[in-house]
């Protein structure tokens, strides 16, 4: 019996979710006593929506599987910036102990990275203001996890989900859903006083630490509800969310300017805006001198994959690789000032950088037969990591 339709640890582990067209590789190979010593390398060449950089996600996971077998791996630390054609890990090793493995490798790190870089493209976006993803919802729940550890790695302040505030170790975050204020107009019986009376119940009933945010577009105008539930709150009130259907949205800065004057006005300076609902990196920019925190879902969580591919590039110590791909074990040289990459073949010296900068190598031995090199961090100081490479990095590529 299957509840979840998921492969689990064992069946990855097992080689089991791999595309068959390895299984008969691996087959033919053996039926051939075919099995060389090679390099693999994991490129991609290019990035979605043309991203000048990505976030590299997903990697603990991928060392978790690859230390289960025979081999040697170089990669780029996890939360580390890569570019288009940068070899992002590399394994070398018997082929036919880590040919059917392809499949899940890549799967660990094209749909982390790709929400990792999202989320760090959110991050840059936003400035100081709060990111929070709110997209596990839109996804298979045994994703969750991974989802949310790569949007916080990847810069979000926060997740929403009760299982990945634990598992990142940062609290789960979130304010009110519809439901709740829907439940209370039946409830006093009254739609009017719905948003007040919800919030001074939970105003009554949860911890005090949790931020109160009342979500202030279910039944009434938002700049009305805004003043009624501040002057509810005062100042227990942390914030307001709009989360206005997009039927109603129209000139969405306007709403927000407005709500901030009426609130102003009225001395409630505190109150801090919150918007939800189909927020992405335009909105983000047009909005974050107005708003102090973003709730980005589907964008974050349904984020386009980094199309990673492992290609073999060395056969028994002979450079050799597929058209289209550079053949030979490279080196990856970062500046660490000006934050340019030289890729080079393995053991070309490239320290120096000729912005004055001493470049480091930056594809570092990572595994040895089941032996890890190097520490894994944590989400909290993954996402440090990658907070420290933002300012180094354009949003955009031109
Ligand atoms: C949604 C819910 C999600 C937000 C919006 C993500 O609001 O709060 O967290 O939206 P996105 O995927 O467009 O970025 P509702 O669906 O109104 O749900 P609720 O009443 O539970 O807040």
């Amino acid at each position: 019996m299957r509840p979840l339709h998921v492969a689990t640890w064992e069946e990855v582990v097992q080689g089991q979710v791999t595309d068959v067209y390895f299984r008969r590789t691996v087959e033919v190979l053996r039926a051939r006593g075919l099995n060389p010593v090679v390099r693999a390398e994991v490129i991609a060449k290019s990035l979605p929506q043309h991203w000048p950089w990505g976030i590299l996600a997903g990697l603990e996971e991928a060392i978790n599987l690859l230390k289960t077998l025979p081999v040697r791996v170089r990669a780029f630390p996890e939360g580390t910036v890569f570019r288009p054609w940068e070899p992002v890990l590399e394994i070398e090793g018997h082929y036919l102990d880590f040919a059917v493995y392809e499949t899940a490798l890549l799967g660990l790190l094209c749909q982390a990275s790709g929400i990792a870089t999202k989320a760090a493209r959110c991050r840059k976006a936003a400035g100081d203001r709060q990111v929070v993803s709110f997209g596990a919802r839109r996804m298979h729940p045994a994703l969750t996890l991974m989802i949310e550890r790569a949007a916080y790695i990847g810069g979000c302040d926060g997740t929403s989900v009760v299982l990945s505030g634990e598992f990142i170790g940062e609290g789960a975050r979130g304010t009110v859903p519809h439901a709740l204020i829907l439940v209370f107009s039946w409830g006093i019986g009254s739609e009017e006083e719905a948003t007040v009376e919800a919030m001074k119940a939970f105003d009554a009933v949860i911890a005090p630490e949790v931020p109160r945010v009342a979500l202030i577009d279910t039944f009434n105008d938002e700049k009305f509800e805004a003043i009624r539930v501040a002057q509810a709150l005062g100042p227990r009130l942390w914030g307001v969310r709009l989360d206005t259907p997009s039927s109603r949205r129209g000139n969405f800065r306007q709403i927000l300017e407005e709500v901030r004057w009426e609130l102003d006005l009225r001395g409630f300076h505190h109150v801090r805006l919150f918007v939800s609902g189909g927020i992405d990196e335009p909105e983000i920019l047009e909005l974050r001198s107005l708003v102090d925190g973003f709730g980005v879902g589907t964008n974050l969580s349904n984020a386009p994959v980094v199309d990673f591919s492992l290609d073999i590039v060395e056969i028994e110590g002979r450079p050799v690789a597929k058209r289209g791909k550079h053949s030979g074990a490279k080196s990856v040289w970062r500046c660490p000032d000006c934050f340019q990459d030289v890729v080079v073949p393995r053991g070309t010296l490239a320290e120096s950088c000729p912005c004055g900068g001493t470049r480091v190598e930056i594809l570092v031995p990572f595994l040895e037969n089941g032996q890890v090199l190097q520490p894994l961090p944590t989400p909290k100081e993954l996402r440090q990591r990658v907070l420290a490479q933002l300012p180094k990095v354009p949003l955009s590529g031109d």
